[in-house]
């Protein structure tokens, strides 16, 4: 492997680059119309035009990337996640063009991707799923029949689904015919099949997935659990590992369970199980994601473990070399993921031109982002600008570091979704692990009810202060009294100086 061509773009092809770089293999970027001058294609070794900013037109167009890779001498592709990463025609096309596709094989993908034959499958290796019907149920008589025998409520979800799309909750028989009939539609909508089947819907459970690694000689292992039940709309917004909720006994069944869960469909790579866990500690395989993730970090960070660097390993035919010791969680990793959105107007995504910003930095603080001053930030895709992971001995401590790189993060010129996750840091049903999948409905959302911080006009100033700097080439040492230690707000030095200049 000498030349990754890289299909994606943002935050995870910059992780992607970055990680090759470390290996020393080159790697090439495809960009659209709107990413030509983005961070990614610059740090990249080679770089190729797919088309126009839609997905369509470019990150999803298998025959472009494919001609991109035999432009630019690529003899690998990795798909990163979202787009065409859990194709299981974009693996075998990749394949078949005589590339090496980092990630799993186009069977592994195609198993998991069918909801109830994956069902089925973990079913009779013995990984719980949650009690439902195991084949698609055709009308709506049988699915009123079915569910007397698995008993209300009932979650109808799409075979061809996944992430929450085509699900439907039945509370009563009464219920059933519009519901299916809903679940039906929606399903045939987004996926081009609309089978439809029925699960017990669990109520309050945890999400929490396990990472595995399997390499192409059979062996695979799990590198523990992540919590990521705070999310709103399927878009997980915050994740930490380890679990708050997970005893060392849940974790080695759970992590078996996964384990046995990707052995079942030939799995290779890194790839995550998903399950429901009840506050009995009871759990329930929901599907896997046959991809990298984008919560990956808070995993690499408490097991010291380079998932991209795994893959690239993998992909190339080396074995997992992992001693069994290297395989025990320590500390505490937290993600916040910052995204293009304004908190404030129920997660409104925005587009536009940062004209400044500041990372943190400093102990335990990492930022997988792609934005620089004077990206332009698009609406065609997803808007994650960037992810704040911390890492610390303990979930206390986490949470303070993560409260202070917040408030060290500046990114001026575009809403950011900062002020939510600062808010999420100090409440004390989050601060005290007491989470589930419905905190954004029950908690988060009556966070951001709350008028913005006057803070933020701070945070005017610290731009006006930035943009300054800019503009005069340099930062300077922050005014004060000789003598006077600077006061304890990490804004303080910004706010004096843009004061001093009188510009607020
Ligand atoms: C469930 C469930 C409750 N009971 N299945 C949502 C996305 C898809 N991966 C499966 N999902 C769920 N399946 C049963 N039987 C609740 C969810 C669910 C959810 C799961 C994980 C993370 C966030 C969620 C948000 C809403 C619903």
């Amino acid at each position: 492997m000498r030349r990754v061509l890289v299909a994606n773009r943002g935050e995870i092809a910059l992780r992607i680059i970055r990680g090759c770089h470390e290996e020393g293999i080159e790697a090439v970027a495809v960009y659209s119309d709107v990413d030509r001058l983005s961070t990614p294609v610059r740090a990249a070794d080679a770089s190729a035009a797919i088309g126009g900013a839609a997905p369509a037109e470019s990150y999803l167009d298998i025959q472009k990337l494919l001609d991109a890779a035999k432009q630019t001498g690529a003899d690998s592709v990795h798909p990163g996640y979202g787009f065409l990463s859990e194709r299981a025609d974009f693996a075998k096309a990749v394949t078949a063009a005589g590339l090496t596709f980092i990630g799993p094989p186009a069977s592994a993908i195609a198993a998991m991707g069918d909801k109830t034959a994956a069902r089925k499958r973990m079913r009779e290796v013995g990984v719980p799923v949650v009690p439902g019907t195991v084949e698609a149920i055709r009308t709506v008589e049988l699915a009123t029949k079915s569910a007397t025998t698995i008993g209300y409520p009932i979650l109808l979800k799409a075979a061809a689904g996944g992430g929450g799309r085509g699900m439907r909750v039945v509370r009563s028989a009464a219920e059933m015919e519009g519901a299916f009939r809903a679940a039906q539609g929606e399903a045939t909508k987004a996926f081009g099949d609309g089978r439809i089947y029925l699960e017990r819907l669990l109520e309050r459970p945890r999400h929490v997935e396990i990472q595995v690694l399997a390499d192409q000689h059979g062996r695979t292992i799990n590198l523990g659990e992540r919590e990521c039940s705070i999310q709103r709309r399927h878009q997980k917004l915050i994740e930490e590992a380890p679990s708050p909720a997970v005893t060392a006994a849940i974790r080695r069944q759970m992590g078996e369970a996964a384990v046995r869960a990707a052995q079942a469909v030939g799995y290779v790579s890194a790839g995550t199980v998903e399950f429901l866990l009840m506050p009995n500690g009871d759990f329930f395989f929901l599907e896997m994601n046959t991809r990298l993730q984008v919560e990956h970090p808070v995993t690499e960070l408490i097991y010291g473990v380079d998932l991209v660097r795994m893959q690239l390993k993998i992909a190339q035919g080396h074995h997992i070399s992992l001693p069994e010791r290297a395989l025990a969680p320590r500390g505490w990793a937290m993600e916040c993921r910052i995204t293009c959105e304004d908190p404030f107007a129920d997660f409104m995504p925005a587009g536009g031109r940062v004209s400044a910003m500041r990372v943190p930095e400093g102990p335990g603080v990492r930022w997988d982002g792609w934005i620089e001053p004077g990206s332009e930030v698009p609406l065609h895709y997803d808007s994650l600008l960037g992810k704040l992971v911390v890492w610390a001995e303990s979930r206390d401590r986490a949470i303070k570091r993560m409260r202070r790189a917040l408030d060290d993060l500046v990114i001026v010129g575009v809403p950011t979704s900062r002020e939510f996750h600062q808010r999420v840091m100090t409440e004390p049903a989050f601060c005290a692990g007491d989470i589930d999948i419905e905190y954004w409905e029950r908690v988060g959302r009556g966070l951001m009810a709350r008028a913005p911080d006057p803070g933020l006009l701070e945070d005017a100033a610290i731009a006006a202060a930035l943009l300054e700097e800019e503009r005069h080439g340099g930062r300077r040492p922050p005014e004060g009294r000789p003598g006077e230690p600077p006061a304890g707000d990490p804004a303080s030095s910004w706010l004096r100086e843009a004061r001093r200049e009188g510009l607020r």
